[in-house]
């Protein structure tokens, strides 16, 4: 045992003294507790591949009039300067000659934002973005605004520098420059903004985000259009719901940055889960993964890990009970609750899954639950439009804030009995009636609270707060204890097993085996317990009743064990896979796609376009097949709902249930639930790795969907 030198209660008698001062200065105490490893040198001093195209002195943009959008006539009205423009593809040249506009090569200061959650691979669109301007010419000035578009507004900035490109170049985080979810959405906001631009002489602008963000720098673009301010966006987020087609159907950006990565750290965590829990058996992993509202996530985790069971929302949404649309046409009614699926429905099952796999002797596994699984749920998605039109409603007509007027729960729960009560006595129609009060307060607080949580400044509903596992997992539960109750939630028993603990005890394992199980035959590998023997006492009464034991008599002590051994017990873990993924350093997938994201940012800007989105497209091609382009964000804009308005935004991509990745992991659903004898399917992802040969890995709901091109 080592002490330190000068410790009061003195020495035990074979201790060696340490000195601690000198401790501290040893070279491998500090190399030790030093923050440079050899995967941060390596990433740090590695520079993505460049596209072809960016291997050539300049670049030129040809507009590429195959691809066609349907153009909302309000969008063509509101971003007029905008509308027009086409996709871009990115070329390279090396002749001077050939290049169109004399200014590529002009000095100009370009910024750059972050809007909305981290994604990995931002700090390398950052790093792409500075080498080509430098390469134009050294005297390009690249300013990072810090903590998101506050920065813009507020006019808080840094100078990127070649250190601080250097320090960060494939790593993950938004750490370089931070981010922030505030919106530019108000022409105060606009004003301030355009002033921060003015201040800056900024030649270009450079939105990196969401579909909320994308959005904002269309209209940025057409707002700063006559100040010659270009503005350009950049598809991030981890939940992978930027995903743009032409009116054809032509994919122009088949991934958002960062999906891959979030997707891959997430499937590791899982994959390990799996491991666990087919070695110790005993526990159900249940893993809330992120995605906001789209199941991406869950589907690309699907893929990779071969989870038991994994929900996709928008499967759900989908669902039609056929077996009440038949009993209901048969009476010539329609039964509107037939469309779409049911938390109750739902909970039934995931119950179906976790029984099954229980008689072949698997009481464990794994669950993927994406978050915003809820919103596709009818009764739930009913709760969160009425609740965001009601909350929105609020903050207009009150002009206050809904959450500090009402901060807690009780308070909420009031002020919507009193719109359900005004409802009833006015007779007029409300939003919130009698009975949306009433089934409100039939859920559990948590989760009442977690509906009523405060929207994002976008009027996102907060999926990530909200304890969506515990909710649908509490309803498992429930049933489950009721099919345990009812006999029909059983471990199956190996007949070898069984065979060998009766015959240790010199008993006959066929005479006792018709008596105690339901399927005693010669085929069966697992033995299940009859559904009428649900405790020792029914066990007991089934002995006497065969005439095996007297009423006096203790059940033999091998089949008592066999049946304790059959009976269920549930135990959950459970999981959340969010923010670690969203902060995992990026693979090399994504590395090297937000590197020539950069690139081609600068190729957009030095080219003269605005309002245009830099994309790669052809991504899960060879690298040699990448196309760098240019997209335009106006003729994308159509109508949706958000903070209970209709506003002109960009397009989210939800998973298309006839997609090809779709289609697959449905049709490998059985076999991944593996509710067989057979061994579980699991697939093991392995971890992020920067060097050796993961160059070529890609999303697996990328390369599948191509195959349905
Ligand atoms: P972005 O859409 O801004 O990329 O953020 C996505 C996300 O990570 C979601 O997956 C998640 O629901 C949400 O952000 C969490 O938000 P917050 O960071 O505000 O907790």
């Amino acid at each position: 045992m080592l002490a330190l030198t000068g410790h009061k209660g003195g020495f035990m008698p074979g201790e060696k003294s340490i000195n601690l001062a000198k401790l501290l200065s040893h070279p491998k105490v500090h190399k030790a507790t030093g923050n440079i490893n050899q995967e941060l040198t390596f990433r740090r001093q590695t520079t993505p591949r460049r596209c072809e195209v960016f291997n050539a002195r300049y670049t030129l943009l040809h507009d590429n009039p195959r691809f066609r959008f349907n153009i909302d006539k309000d969008a063509a009205k509101r971003l007029h300067n905008i509308i027009n423009n086409k996709v871009q593809k990115v070329v390279g040249v090396d002749n001077p000659e050939q290049i169109h506009n004399k200014k590529y090569s002009k000095k100009r200061n370009i910024g750059i934002v972050f809007s909305g959650g981290p994604s990995p691979g931002g700090h390398n669109v950052i790093a792409g973005l500075f080498d080509a301007a430098k390469k134009a010419n050294p005297e390009n000035r690249i300013f990072g605004f810090l903590l998101g578009p506050d920065g813009i507004i507020e006019n808080e900035t840094i100078e990127i520098t070649e250190e601080i490109v250097a320090s960060y170049k494939n790593l993950g985080g938004f750490c370089m420059i931070k981010t922030g979810r505030t919106k530019v959405d108000t022409k105060d906001k606009m004003v301030l903004s355009k002033e921060t631009c003015n201040k800056l002489n900024l030649d270009a602008l450079v939105i990196v985000g969401g579909d909320d963000s994308n959005t904002n720098a269309a209209f940025l673009a057409q707002d700063m259009f006559a100040d010659g301010i270009q503005v350009i966006g950049v598809p991030k987020t981890i939940d992978g719901d930027i995903q743009v087609k032409d009116a054809n159907s032509n994919i122009l950006c088949a991934v958002s940055f960062g999906f891959y990565t979030a997707a891959r750290a997430f499937a590791y965590n899982i994959s390990n889960l799996c491991t666990d829990s087919s070695s110790d058996v005993k526990y159900w992993h249940i893993c809330k993964v992120m995605g906001r509202v789209a199941s991406h996530l869950a589907l690309e985790v699907a893929l990779q890990t071969h989870a038991n069971i994994t929900l996709i929302g928008e499967d759900l949404a989908d669902y039609i009970d056929k077996k009440r649309v038949a009993a209901a046409e048969k009476k010539g009614v329609v039964d509107h609750n037939a469309y779409g699926m049911t938390l109750r429905h739902l909970s039934r099952i995931i119950c179906n899954g976790i029984v099954r796999r229980a008689e072949v002797g698997k009481n464990y596994g794994v669950i993927v639950i994406p978050e915003g699984v809820l919103e596709f749920i009818n009764e739930i998605q009913t709760f969160i439009i009425k609740l965001n039109t009601i909350i929105a409603d609020y903050n207009n007509t009150h002009d206050a804030d809904f959450h500090s007027t009402f901060p807690v729960l009780d308070e909420k729960l009031e002020y919507l009995r009193r719109l359900a009560r005004l409802s009833r006595e006015e007779g007029s129609f409300s939003i919130w009636n009698t009975r949306d009060d009433d089934l409100f307060n039939d859920i559990p607080p948590f989760f009442q609270e977690g509906l009523l949580m405060e929207r994002d400044s976008h009027g996102n509903f907060p999926f990530s707060q909200v304890e969506t596992d515990r909710v649908i997992m509490g309803l498992v539960k429930d049933y489950l204890n009721i099919l345990k109750e009812k006999g029909a939630y059983k471990i199956g028993i190996k007949k070898s097993y069984y065979k060998k603990t009766l015959e240790k005890e010199g008993l006959d394992p066929d005479y006792f085996g018709h008596i105690l199980f339901k399927n005693y035959n010669d085929n069966e590998m697992f033995l299940l317990i009859k559904p009428s023997i649900v405790s020792v006492k029914t066990l007991k009464q089934t002995l006497i009743k065969e005439g095996v034991i007297n009423k006096d008599d203790k059940a033999p002590a091998c089949i008592e064990k066999i049946y304790k051994k059959s009976v269920p017990n549930f135990k959950t873990q459970a999981h959340f896979y969010g923010y670690d993924g969203r902060g995992s350093d990026p693979t090399v997938f994504d590395c090297t796609y937000t590197y020539n994201l950069g690139l081609t940012v600068f190729s957009l800007i030095a080219n003269g376009s605005t309002g245009q989105m830099a994309a790669i497209r052809n991504l899960e091609r060879s690298f040699s097949q990448w196309e760098p382009i240019g997209i335009p964000i106006a003729p994308l804009m159509h109508f949706e709902e958000r903070k209970g308005k209709l506003a002109l935004v960009l397009e989210k991509s939800i998973v298309d249930i006839n997609s090809p990745s779709f289609q697959v992991v449905k049709a490998m659903r059985e076999k991944w639930l593996a509710a067989s004898v057979k061994e579980d399917n699991y697939r093991r992802p392995g971890p992020i790795q920067f060097a050796g040969q993961s160059e070529e890995n890609k999303p697996l709901t990328l390369i599948l969907n191509a195959l349905g091109n």
